[in-house]
């Protein structure tokens, strides 16, 4: 069967409701490979011309269920959004309610949940480079365990002077249940060389207009941490679309550009992975604290890797309005990164009282702490609930956000406005 042929035959898979751009494209003008579609077209260009190894990206996220219900959506292509607050009460984030952060368009790959001809390579400084299908990924020991994923620039909007990029509120965080198996397992069944330092990672979503594809990596220690998984399943089930279908990295405590999704190659390298991501001012923050506004040369940017201590009010929802006397219980998640926390503290006054949060441990190393506070609001007036949590190493979230040139791994203390009124 022809490319072409194929493509047709599995754009009938798609659901009626999904085909978005592809069904106003129209079945006929596919088929005949001609006319004028904006970049999806150039992709089936190259399609026609042999494409064997270059994906279909979809520019519709509507083929993947984006944006989900309830879900604030920044951008639509490259598709971004997020949940409020409020709607990440869950202690398990539901795959429903996770947050989405793509650079380019999503894999048909993907949108089909189709695993034919997929292969996961991992090469460059191994004894033995290995192409695998997911049959063979399956037959490593799988672990399941769950994790918080939160994008770098999570909180973003909060900096002040504002930042470019997508202007993420406090939502773009959420903590699954990930399995499949270890990357540890597959490097060392690939014989990885004492001479790898890092990993360079690839994923199917190459961008239809011939941009460098989104590609980070992790240094080789993180790579071998045993918790540090491939994961094929989220929730339970296949990998959804949005979430890097067929297989993506999990690095647990570090921000979420480093967990590749629709991942086909790991490329040991011997040197730091050097790709645009990884350089300049991409997921680099300055080494040395910075005043507001100012951009430090490029030779003081260092890598961003783990997240910091923080927390999150799922309950109430902002600008709750109450009676005079009225208590409530207040509840949300608390997480710092490669560290434990040690406490979460709860004011109402704008941090001249504090009373310390019950907190219940995370289901396993490097899932969110959950926790709550009973609140009263004896007086009428408006008040602020700011929860701040303390990490294992004597850390604390700050009250103002340090700032740095790309808005990443914002973590000031979340604060919930309450209105009480008779
Ligand atoms: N292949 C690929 N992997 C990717 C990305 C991407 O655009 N392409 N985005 C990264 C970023 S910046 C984040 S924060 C997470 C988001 O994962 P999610 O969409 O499942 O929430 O995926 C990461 N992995
Ligand atoms: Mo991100």
């Amino acid at each position: 069967m022809s490319e072409l042929m194929r493509w047709a035959e599995r754009l009938k898979k798609v659901p009626e409701s999904r085909r978005g751009f592809l069904s106003k494209i129209g079945k006929g003008a596919i088929l005949a490979g001609m006319g004028a579609f904006g970049a999806g077209c150039e992709s089936f260009d190259r399609g026609v011309l042999g494409r064997e190894l270059i994906p279909i990206v979809l520019e519709d996220a509507r083929l993947a269920g984006l944006p989900k219900p309830d879900m604030t959506v920044h951008t639509e292509f490259p598709f971004n959004g997020e949940f409020a607050p409020s709607l990440l009460n869950d202690d398990v984030t539901p795959s429903e309610r996770h947050f989405v952060r793509n650079n380019s368009g999503i894999p048909e790959r993907a949108v089909n949940q189709d695993f034919a001809g997929w292969k996961l390579t991992i090469d460059g400084e191994v004894k033995k480079p290995l192409s695998l299908s997911m049959r063979e990924l399956n037959q490593f020991p799988q672990t399941t365990m769950q994790a918080v994923l939160e994008c770098a620039g999570n909180g973003r909007s909060l900096f002040e002077p504002k930042v470019g990029g997508t202007p993420w509120r406090r939502g773009a965080v959420a903590c699954s249940e990930w399995s499949g198996p270890r990357l540890r397992d597959l490097l060392q069944a690939a014989g990885v060389k004492s001479s790898a330092v890092y990993l360079g990672c690839y994923g199917e979503d190459i961008p239809n207009d011939g941009s460098e594809p989104f590609s980070r990596g992790i240094p080789i220690e993180k790579a071998l941490d045993e918790h540090t998984l491939i994961a094929t399943m989220m929730n339970g089930e296949p990998l959804p679309a949005a979430h890097g279908f067929p297989a993506r990295l999990i690095v647990p405590g570090w921000i979420g550009s480093a967990m590749q999704k629709w991942l086909t190659r790991i490329w040991a390298r011997d040197i730091v992975h050097d790709s645009s991501k990884m350089t300049g001012y991409s997921y680099r923050v300055p080494a040395y604290p910075t005043a507001p506004g100012e951009t430090p040369p490029v030779e003081d940017m260092v890598i961003a890797t783990a997240w910091k201590v923080k927390s999150l009010i799922t309950r109430p929802q902002e600008y709750v309005e109450l009676k005079p006397g009225a208590s409530l219980s207040a509840r949300g998640h608390a997480w710092a990164g490669e560290n434990e926390i040690a406490k979460v503290a709860v004011s109402t006054d704008f941090g001249q009282q504090w009373q310390e949060a019950r907190l219940t441990p995370p289901a396993n190393r490097y899932a969110w702490y959950h926790w709550e506070a009973d609140l009263s609001f004896p007086i009428r007036g408006y008040y602020e609930i700011w929860a701040r949590a303390y990490d294992d190493k004597g850390a604390a979230q700050p009250f103002k956000q340090p700032w740095n040139p790309k808005g990443y791994l914002g973590n000031v203390i979340h604060r919930v406005p309450v209105l009480v009124d008779s």
